[in-house]
């Protein structure tokens, strides 16, 4: 159907009263909550390939997740309602003692666009917090971000926390940001490491063993 298309569109161009719009029709057409929600998606996955390809840069992507938040916050009741399931949950936050939060805004985004449930804990996020969030809310993972040499160390100490807490089996830990590596994420024992927001959504999606 063109609509889907224009709502992709949308969503690609960051147009937030498009999006709205159209999410609105389409409901009201009688269209699935499940439908719309495929629409945005595919959208925000081009986005996130834009953006891995250096073709769109942080403006544009932040614009394009206002434009998803937007017909998301008109969408969401609908979907609860009939009861689509998030294909996976997530904590995510910035580390203790660390204040940068676009890096993590975009990936807590681009994970909401891909349909994972986001529980986001901003910044300067505790090691107990992070453990006891994921504990209450069931979280299948936990995914930290830091921007600092100094504040990345705090990453290791949350994974000794999910150690400590005897949890590590069941919550996964991903880890991203800038002054962050592959290396890093090994030393430290973290399940995963992803450069961009994008490769976090694919990293989280691997480690959660969703489609
Ligand atoms: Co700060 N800062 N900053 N800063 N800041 C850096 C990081 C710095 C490199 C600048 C520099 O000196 N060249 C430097 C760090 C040096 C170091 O540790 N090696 C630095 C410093 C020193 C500081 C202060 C200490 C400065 C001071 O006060 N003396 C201070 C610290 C405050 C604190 O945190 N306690 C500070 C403060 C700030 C501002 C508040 C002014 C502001 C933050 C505003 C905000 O976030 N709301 C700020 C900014 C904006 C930056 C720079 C300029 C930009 C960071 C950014 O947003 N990049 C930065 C220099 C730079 O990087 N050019 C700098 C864009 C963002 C999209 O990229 O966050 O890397 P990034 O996220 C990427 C990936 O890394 C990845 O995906 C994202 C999208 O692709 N990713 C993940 C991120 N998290 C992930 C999690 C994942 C997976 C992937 O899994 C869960």
């Amino acid at each position: 159907m063109e609509m889907f298309k224009e709502l992709a569109q949308s969503i690609i161009s960051g147009k937030l009263p498009v999006a709205q719009e159209l999410t609105t029709k389409l409901l009201a057409n009688g269209v699935t909550p499940k439908e719309v929600l495929d629409s945005l998606i595919s959208g925000m996955n081009v986005v996130g390939e834009k953006f891995k390809n250096n073709e769109f840069y942080v403006p544009e992507v932040l614009i394009a997740a206002r434009a998803m938040k937007g017909a998301m916050a008109i969408l969401k009741p609908r979907l609860v309602e009939t009861g689509v399931k998030p294909i996976g949950k997530v904590v995510i936050g910035t580390v203790k003692g660390d204040l940068h939060d676009i890096g993590k805004n975009l990936v807590s985004m681009m994970l909401e666009g891909a349909g994972f449930e986001v529980i986001d804990l901003g910044v300067d996020v505790s090691p107990e917090k992070f453990v006891n969030t994921a504990n209450e809310r069931g979280a299948g993972a936990i995914g930290m971000s830091a921007l600092l040499t100094t504040t990345m160390l705090n990453m290791k100490e949350t994974i000794k926390a999910v150690n400590n807490a005897g949890v590590h089996d069941s919550i996964k830990v991903v880890i991203g940001g800038a002054p962050v590596t592959q290396n890093y994420a090994n030393e430290i024992g973290a399940d995963g490491y992803a450069p961009d927001a994008a490769s976090a959504v694919s990293e989280l999606k691997r480690l959660l063993r969703v489609a």
